[in-house]
């Protein structure tokens, strides 16, 4: 029965992939880019970049704001970090494999997505795919029958955490890799079983890493045709990284840039993204979306998307586990460093906790995942400016954009001054001198991506002192500074690329944390 209700579930998935490619529907289409060239006046570009939205996708991917990334296979077991491909499928065999496990961890960081390497590098495959015989199948665990794919997916489904995939498109042990045409198919096909067979598939993962080398194998990635499958089974996953959806901040140290921006500029349309090049974007590059930035890439022609970051990097030195790093696992002080720069800095946060050989979290990362969620927790409980009295310097006519708007807990209803009014500020009166550490600002990014600079400041009973001063919001900014006790605080919005906009605003304080040595 089980397997009857698979194989309509499977048909159908195919005809509605089948569909798209005769429909001629784009996995980018929903990317509406704006258009920028040498004819555009500095202030066009300002208002063309400023007009930039994320499709519906793209905004629920952004709430995630914090992610478990899962390196977990055939080098958990041989303790590498990129296999060879021609690894035994017998060397995997965790003795006390447990997703439940795993998820309860994630919950208690405040993680709301899980990211699994269903195959990396080495071709292993953690499902028991049709198109290969290098998998768990041919393992020992389980007898034969486990399906790492499907126990994560269930944990994840019990527990309400959504689901991701990361499917290696360099693949080191399959022999049709390098014959373009014939691997493109089975990584379709390979798609198609992990978009099918388990449920709702919240993101696709896609590393660009391929390390043949010049004399290596090369293979010419059908990435259009791959994002197409994914659209066609699971419309609603975003598609990551060498995806249209959601891009790579640059690095894997975890280091954010000071001004994060959603909107940048193609040189390329990104249909004819390649390995090397997606949208013609460096993704290195420091500053990717500053008015300069654009000002340059409109004088080539260029395309403004909504393209925004992820942060991916480890809480280990390795991807994978090795037991010579549990002594390197990160500690409490970094990781938050990491978080405030990262998801506090219009990011999200991919964090990688790799499994044991026993196919569980390590006590070390499952201890340190635990007090990042407490302090988390602890941090964030209660806005301190959630009952105080907020006044604009400008509000929209309308009475829709009241400041109150920024602290009713309502992440939809928003504060904006009229158009053209691209300065302006808030007063919070809380009440009764407060004591607080942190901000939080929120811009509303269903209408785009506008502040540019903005200053906090607290009032010392005969004037305003600043506070800090930050550049991009976005979906999210989070300030941190020395302990400050005031009555009333004023967000000063001093540059934006239209009228700005914010939806949420807060102080909050944060527990003290033992500064610790960094590994
Ligand atoms: C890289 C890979 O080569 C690493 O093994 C790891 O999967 C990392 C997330 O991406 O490109």
């Amino acid at each position: 029965m089980k397997e009857k209700s698979r194989l309509r579930a499977f048909l159908f998935a195919a005809l509605s992939a089948a569909c798209l490619y005769l429909t001629g529907i784009r996995a980018s289409e929903d990317l509406k880019p704006v258009t920028i060239g040498p004819s555009d006046r500095p202030e066009d570009v300002v208002r063309k970049a400023a007009s930039v939205t994320p499709s519906e996708r793209q905004f629920t991917w952004q709430e995630v704001e914090f992610a478990a990334f899962v390196h977990f296979g055939m080098n958990t077991f041989t303790n590498r970090e990129w296999g060879e491909g021609k690894e035994d499928p017998k060397l995997f065999n965790p003795t006390d494999f447990n997703a439940r496990q795993w998820v309860a961890a994630f919950k208690e960081a405040g993680m709301k997505m899980l990211i699994l390497t269903a195959k990396h590098h080495d071709g292993f495959c953690l499902w028991p795919s049709r198109s290969t015989e290098h998998s768990v199948k041919n393992s020992p665990w389980r007898g034969g029958k486990g399906d790492v794919v499907a126990e994560v997916a269930d944990a994840c489904r019990e527990a309400k955490l959504k689901l991701g995939l990361y499917l290696s498109p360099w693949d080191r042990h399959e022999p049709k890799y390098g014959d373009s045409p014939a691997y493109n198919e089975h990584f379709k096909n390979q798609l198609g079983e992990l978009l099918t067979n388990y449920g709702d598939v919240a993101d696709v993962w896609f590393d660009g890493a391929c390390g043949e080398g010049p004399n290596g194998k090369r293979q010419i990635y059908d990435w259009q045709a791959y994002w197409s499958v994914i659209r066609g089974l699971q419309p609603k996953a975003t598609i990551s990284i060498m995806g249209p959806d959601a891009r790579w901040c640059g690095n894997e140290a975890g280091i954010s840039r000071e001004s994060e921006w959603s909107v940048v500029p193609f040189f390329k349309p990104i249909e004819e993204a390649t390995s090397d090049s997606l949208g013609g974007l460096n993704f290195q590059q420091k500053d990717l979306g500053s008015r300069p930035v654009l000002f340059e890439a409109a004088k080539k022609g260029a395309q403004l998307v909504w393209y925004p970051a992820q942060v991916n990097t480890s809480i280990r030195p390795g991807w994978f586990y090795h037991a010579a790093e549990d002594g390197k696992v990160r500690p409490l002080d970094r990781l938050l460093d990491i978080y405030y720069g990262s998801v506090g800095g219009n990011c999200m946060l991919l964090l990688n906790v790799p499994p044991d050989q026993r196919g569980r979290i390590h006590e070390t990362d499952a201890r340190r995942l635990k007090e990042i969620g407490n302090v988390l927790r602890a941090t964030f409980a209660d806005n301190l400016a959630k009952a105080a009295k907020a006044a604009a310097s400008d509000t929209r006519k309308g009475g829709m954009f009241g400041a109150d708007n920024t602290i009713d807990a309502d992440k939809d209803s928003y504060w904006s001054p009229d158009d053209g009014v691209t300065a302006a500020s808030i007063e919070y009166d809380l009440g009764a001198p407060k004591t607080f550490n942190v901000a939080l600002l929120q811009e509303q990014i269903h209408v785009g991506q506008r502040i540019e600079e903005f200053f906090l400041d607290a009032w010392t009973g005969s004037s305003w002192k600043e506070i800090v001063r930050s550049t991009t919001v976005g979906y999210k900014r989070l300030l941190r500074f020395p302990e400050v006790t005031a009555q009333k605080v004023r967000v000063r919005i001093t540059k934006s690329r239209a009228c700005p906009t914010l939806s949420n605003f807060g102080l909050f304080l944060a527990p003290a944390i033992a500064p610790a040595s960094k590994p």
